[in-house]
């Protein structure tokens, strides 16, 4: 009995043994390692915004030089956004992937992007990314769900290093299964384009980066007091003598109606609306010194290139001011295939205050007369607003609940939180401070639900990101402002709350740092980061 024992307890050991040779030589073994360090590695936890649910399922897909990128034919808006995957892929990997229309079958080992009518989804940008071990699966009901998926893969993809060609024959990814949403349908970026002109080539490269972070709006502020740039045919001197400068002097610029309507169709392409703003009645010096009659003593102000706000005033008392909105409004209208007019309505010191109530009135009702709805910033609650208008939000609370009671919903674009033309610390050189220093953590440590006093999520159409460009001169400026805070902003509008936390965003937000000096994005290189 007592041998079988000792018996039993050898072979037990040696098995232990056996088995700890095995499991230790898997770590050690050189030549493993060094395989692994080769195989490029796709990561599910860098994913700005943050999915609603990840789950993880425990194998792994390989995706090669053989790999192709299938597309749903019967809908002619997905071979688009299979090309725009191959790019992307190709920019990170430099693999060219084949894409290819399929039917029905899905053959293994390819990424599929595929429309499915029938998926019950909460938004039209609700996608699911099913990774498996023979397929890359996307789904979505419809192609805008599709593109904001499409992000979430390439995003995969940002930790890789550089010269995967030189390297290594395929890429792994984990399989996994991820369902997302948006937490709110407005997630917006607002880009200043009269205190500094930026080109159609400048826009459409913001366009690019903002949809990467499944941004859906930019707003373009067309016209303040330093330069009107958008082309108003009725009223050519607009862009003729307004468009001529912009701050600090020298020419300006403005688009062609042919410009703008691109900058729509690029947007529209990447499933991005764009939203025009007509600044009135203040900010319209440029329009004033481009036109008598709006002036109400007839005596044109010279052109403005300083920085000052709240100085000048349409003149409210002349039925020539409101042909002149009616014509503008009629050809942005037309121009415009997204809902939304923004009429600015900030800022208005220099309009009486009575006058300027009846202003907004009449103008909504222009708006509506377009078959659009109006947007203003916050001053415009003081008016009587229709349930369809909107208010932004940017510094006064009392303002936005004016507009909530009036059922207005309200997009937050609090200064002290998202100014993206707000400095980083007092040794940024670019940027104002007048609403503070906000640096990365303060962007996105904030939640809408939280800023006001009894406001609900339904009250919220969602957030936006301002960028004003009294100090920004070209697209590198744009650059450096905009990143590292803007994902955050994208995180705050598509990830739901609980899912946010700094310490761990943080963490993802350092991935993104690779891929920018990957595409030589001029960041700032926050030290809230762990950049390595
Ligand atoms: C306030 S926010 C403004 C803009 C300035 C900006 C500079 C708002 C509605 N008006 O006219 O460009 O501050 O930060």
């Amino acid at each position: 009995m007592k041998k079988q024992h000792t018996n039993e307890a050898v072979i037990f050991f040696t098995l232990i043994f056996i088995l700890f040779q095995f499991t230790s030589c898997k770590t050690l073994s050189p030549t493993k390692e060094k395989i692994s360090e080769m195989t490029p590695t796709a990561s599910f936890d860098n994913i700005i915004p943050i999915p609603v649910s990840v789950s993880l399922t425990g194998g792994t897909f390989n995706l090669n030089r053989e790999t192709k990128i299938l597309f749903a034919s019967l809908n002619p808006e997905t071979e688009f956004i299979a090309k725009y995957l191959q790019e992307q892929i190709n920019s990170i990997t430099g693999y060219e992937l084949a894409i290819l229309p399929f039917e029905e079958k899905l053959t293994k080992g390819n990424i599929s992007l595929i429309i499915n009518k029938e998926l019950n989804e909460l938004s039209k940008e609700s996608y699911s990314l099913i990774i498996s071990e023979n397929l890359i699966e996307l789904k979505a009901n419809q192609p805008e769900g599709l593109f904001r998926g499409v992000q979430t893969l390439i995003q995969m993809l940002f930790p890789l290093k550089n010269n995967l060609n030189l390297t290594s024959n395929h890429i792994e990814f984990p399989t996994l299964e991820i369902k997302d949403n948006p937490r709110y349908e407005w997630r917006g970026v607002m880009l200043d384009i009269a205190r500094h002109f930026f080109s159609v080539n400048d826009v459409k490269k913001l366009i690019d980066l903002i949809a990467l972070y499944k941004f859906n709006r930019l707003h373009l502020h067309l016209t303040d007091d330093q330069g009107w740039r958008i082309e108003i045919k009725s009223w050519p001197e607009l862009t003729e003598i307004g468009g001529s400068t912009q701050v600090g002097g020298g020419y300006g610029g403005y688009y062609t109606q042919e410009d703008y309507s691109e900058i729509v169709r690029y947007a529209m392409e990447r499933y991005i609306t764009i939203v025009p703003e007509i600044d009135m009645p203040g900010h319209t010096n440029a329009a004033l010194a481009s036109y008598p009659e709006l002036n109400c003593d007839d005596i044109p102000p010279e052109l403005y290139t300083g920085i000052k706000v709240g100085f000048s005033s349409l003149c409210l008392d002349k039925e020539i001011t409101y042909d002149f909105i009616k014509d503008v409004i009629k050809e942005v209208s037309d121009l415009t295939p997204g809902a939304y007019i923004h009429i600015g309505g900030d800022e208005a010191y220099a309009t009486d205050s009575l006058k300027y109530i009846n202003f907004i009135e009449r103008v909504q009702q222009i708006i509506e007369s377009n078959n659009k709805k109006m947007i203003g910033w916050e001053e415009i609650s003081q008016a009587k607003l229709g349930s369809n208008s909107v208010i932004q939000f940017w510094r006064k609370s009392d303002y936005v609940l004016k507009g909530l009671q009036q059922g207005s919903k309200v997009i937050f674009s609090p200064s002290s939180k998202v100014y993206m033309d707000m400095k980083y610390n007092p040794n940024t050189e670019l940027g104002l401070n007048w609403a503070g220093y906000i640096e990365v953590s303060d962007s996105y440590n904030w939640d809408p639900l939280t800023q006001i006093n009894g406001i609900s999520d339904k009250q919220i159409l969602g957030v936006e990101a301002p960028l004003w460009t009294e100090t920004i001169l070209n697209f590198s400026d744009i650059e450096f402002m905009l990143f590292p805070r803007l994902p955050g902003i994208a995180e705050i509008g598509w990830s739901p709350s609980f899912k946010r936390n700094w310490d761990e965003y943080k963490r993802r937000l350092a991935n993104h740092g690779n891929y920018w000096k990957k595409i030589g994005l001029n960041y700032y290189k926050s030290t809230d980061i762990n950049w390595d």
